[in-house]
């Protein structure tokens, strides 16, 4: 389904799916090859039979995985859960088969694929079948409760999405509060499904060797997990500080709106005042936050409402950044297959995802579009995955995956960063600008809220399911410890005391989808890296916060060749291809914020910040 890069789409597969049509698993060696003694020879004719073997497995769980995600019902579910449960026998096989081959030497090429057997799960099952099969049921039960959730007062009853808006443009306190409340009524029912889930994948971690699921998505990054955990520290602390300004700066106008008694000067944020669900981006606030009133109106949402967009629209819109570049239109049964709208007359998950059904340029979006500037970023976030799906296709399955999962979360971002306002003036969405200082900080301070107000919920999700998964937070202490996250990291508290049952982690869709997070702290950042080396092969000169790459067959071939390689290299020589670099490095980002960072500590001189 999905988002899920398919390393994790490999792993998610496992979770998410099975094997194909007549319900047996391939798990049987042929002759004379995977039964050999460990052998070099043995071991890549082993690699050869296990991409065969994943990709039936994987096109099952796929397709089961789209037919339920865009119909919700009893019959798709079941059809998922056992494909799913295939799919994680067959992995469970394949990782003990690859661990036969542990010690030997071996091509670099085939000692890689054997380790991606065993990383690309993001769910491992245990080998007991009842288990196994309990495990796929919730995790379809899960995902399935997440989508059709709604929040009803008497017969009134109001999806996400609805409620979604009513965060994004209501400025009435307790208004916002209903919504923000209600969606968190849909979660409670999840919370001992979750704890259950959360014994049973261990219990899987745990038999292929890792301390715990968590210990899992720590090892696929090509470093010992302790050091990815330092990377993200180091990462984490290069952009705080900016984030404390934004927030300084935030809270400050919001006291003004709502009142220093409601949004107090030296504490958290109430959550629900930040114009999103999760507070995890707060766009939305713009017009509450504007720097410099006066100057050419940046609402791209009313541009694209005048100008009769319709979400195909909004697709081709994307889908022409990506040929600007000179990559390849997307293939006609994209617009055949693809899930553009919420149907009416059936539950689907709305959360939007691109996908490869059958790993071989089968793309599609799943997705509800709204008419909207963040759907329309969204977009371009989900042809991301699927320029990505389209230029790994033709390698082994298990190399069809991001470099890392944050390369896949960021390549979509890294090219909506060039809609800037010649580009938008460019297509025809605005009129042409000078771009004065007054108006450069305006659209900083959109950025921002986009880019620089999600960094510290990206970084924190996964620390909660990290300390979930290690037991170090127990399923009484569930909420609590979310709540302390989420103020430790983002400055954000409930706006007032959570109920006993309340399971406010199972409102964002990944936790009950299972779908790791830490993905997206590393694309915020990666995205500036790639801009930066895309602005660079397009030969543009100027400051990085108003390079439009569009329309630069260099910048397009760049990034092609670094899509080209899936998997198949150690991350940091992907990010060499692209960048000149091996490292992540927060520095391009706090380059292109420059501008913004001088105007906030300006603005907050004399505030005292922090909370
Ligand atoms: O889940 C997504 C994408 C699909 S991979 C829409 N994102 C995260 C979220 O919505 O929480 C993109 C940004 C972060
Ligand atoms: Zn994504």
């Amino acid at each position: 389904m999905k988002l899920r890069p398919h390393i994790l789409f490999a792993v998610l597969s496992l979770s998410l799916a099975a094997c194909g049509g007549n319900g047996q698993t391939p798990e049987t060696p042929p002759e004379g090859t995977t039964a050999e003694l460990p052998s070099p020879a043995a071991a890549a004719a082993f690699v050869d039979e296990a991409n065969a073997s994943f990709r039936e497995v994987w096109v099952g769980s796929e397709s089961a995985a789209w037919d339920y995600y865009t119909n919700i019902n009893d019959e798709t579910a079941a059809a998922l859960s056992k494909k799913e449960e295939a799919s994680m026998e067959y992995t469970s096989i394949a990782i003990k088969r690859a661990a036969t081959f542990d010690g030997l030497e071996l091509t670099p090429d085939i000692r890689r694929q054997l380790d991606l057997i065993k990383l690309g799960s993001t769910l491992p099952a245990p080998d007991d079948a009842a288990k196994r099969a309990e495990l796929a049921n919730l995790s379809t039960e899960m995902s399935g409760l997440y989508g059709k959730g709604k929040y009803c007062k008497g017969e009134d009853c109001r999806d996400l999405g609805q409620l979604e808006d009513v965060l994004a443009t209501s400025q009435n306190y307790d208004e916002l509060l209903d919504a923000w409340e209600g969606w968190r009524t849909v979660s409670p029912p999840l919370e001992p499904m979750y704890e259950r889930f959360v014994e049973l994948s261990n219990e899987g971690a745990k038999e292929i060797g890792f301390e715990d699921t968590g210990a899992l998505w720590r090892s696929g990054y090509d470093m010992p997990p302790a050091e990815f955990e330092a990377e993200v520290e180091r990462l984490w602390s290069e952009v705080e500080p900016l984030y404390e300004e934004l927030h300084c700066y935030t809270r400050a106008k919001l006291a003004e709106r709502y009142g220093a008694d409601k949004v107090p000067l030296d504490g958290p944020i109430p959550a629900h005042l930040l114009g999103n669900m999760w507070s995890q981006s707060w766009e939305n606030l713009y017009p509450l936050l504007e720097p410099n009133p006066g100057q050419p109106s940046l609402d791209m949402t009313s541009a694209l409402v005048a100008a009769n967009y319709d979400p195909i629209k909004m697709v081709k819109t994307g889908e022409a950044f990506f040929t600007s570049l000179g990559l390849d239109p997307l293939p006609a049964t994209f617009w055949e297959r693809s899930m553009f709208s919420k149907p009416e007359a059936r539950e689907v998950v709305c959360h939007a995802s691109a996908w490869d059904v059958t790993y071989s340029d089968d793309l599609r979006i799943k997705m509800c579009i709204k008419i909207n500037m963040e759907d329309l970023v969204t977009i371009h976030h989900e042809l991301g995955h699927d320029y990505y799906y389209h230029y790994y296709y033709t390698l082994p399955i298990l190399y069809q995956a991001g470099a890392n999962d944050g390369f896949h979360e960021g390549i979509g971002d890294a090219l909506a960063l060039s809609i800037t306002p010649a580009y938008l003036h460019q297509i025809g969405l605005m009129d042409e600008v000078t771009e004065t200082p007054e108006l450069v900080i305006n659209k900083q301070m959109q950025d921002a809220l986009a880019k620089i107000a999600f960094l510290p919920f990206g970084r924190m999700i996964d620390q909660w399911r990290w300390d979930v998964f290690s037991g170090k937070v127990t399923p009484d202490q569930y909420n609590q410890h979310w709540w302390d996250l989420r103020l430790k990291f983002q400055g954000v508290a409930a706006p007032r005391e959570r109920p006993a049952n309340a399971f406010d982690p199972g409102a964002k869709y990944h936790i009950p989808a299972n779908t790791p997070y830490m993905r997206y702290f590393l694309a915020a950042i990666l995205q500036f890296q790639f801009h930066k080396a895309m602005c660079e092969a397009a030969g543009y000169k100027g400051p990085l916060h108003t390079c439009s790459i569009y329309g630069s067959k260099e910048a397009g071939a760049r990034l092609q060749a670094m899509l080209e390689l899936g998997a198949s290299k150690p991350w940091p020589d992907a990010l060499e291809a692209m960048t000149g670099t091996r490292q992540m490095s927060a520095e391009p980002m706090l380059e292109y914020f420059a501008p913004l960072r001088a105007y906030l500590t300006e603005q907050n001189a004399g505030r005292s910040c922090g909370w």
